[in-house]
């Protein structure tokens, strides 16, 4: 197991630390809003290190969707980077961890789908999406094995 590196985010790493240092049974929503996060555990594409990232609770069937949002910001969040460069995670989904594979959604039609699916889980993707000239990425989570 190589190193973990928490978020250089305070609130990030300490939504992690209680998230997973329960079992997945406290902090498992966003803030104020009550809606729920997943806890994505990856590789650091350049230092090999663990890498933790929560994101939105966003599923299609047993699949996960990973929405690249980060509030809208003009660039892509380094997570996106990282699973680009490796693309197995583990997804831990309140007490449920699984082992899966990510990859990018290039199809324009299943873009849509999971889009409207995305903003219907957590509205405001559609805000940031609004806000910022790229086209926030959207990864499909599938179980591997
Ligand atoms: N972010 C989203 O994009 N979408 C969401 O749905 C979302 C929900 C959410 C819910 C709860 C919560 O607590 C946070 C949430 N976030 C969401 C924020 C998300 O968890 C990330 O904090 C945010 O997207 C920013 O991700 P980031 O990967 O850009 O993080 C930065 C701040 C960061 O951690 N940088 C590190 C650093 O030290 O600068 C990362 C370094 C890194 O990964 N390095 C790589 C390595 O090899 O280790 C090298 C990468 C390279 O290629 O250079």
């Amino acid at each position: 197991m190589s190193e973990y590196i928490p978020s250089p985010t305070d609130w990030v790493a300490e939504q992690v630390a209680l998230y997973e240092g329960s079992g997945g049974t406290k902090g498992l929503t966003l803030k104020d809003t009550g809606l729920p996060v997943i806890i994505v555990t990856n590789r650091g594409g350049k230092t090999g290190a663990t890498r933790k990232t929560p994101l939105m609770r966003v599923v299609d069937g047993d699949n996960y969707i990973l929405v690249a949002s980060q509030g809208g910001a003009p660039k892509h969040p380094v997570w996106y980077h990282n699973l680009k460069a490796d693309p197995n995670v583990e997804i831990r989904d309140a007490e449920n961890v699984f082992s899966m594979q990510v990859r990018e959604v290039a199809d324009a039609a299943e873009k849509q789908r999971l889009w409207k699916i995305a903003v219907a889980a957590y509205p405001p993707y559609q805000d940031y999406q609004e806000k910022t000239d790229r086209v926030i990425p959207i990864f499909v989570a599938e179980a591997t094995g």
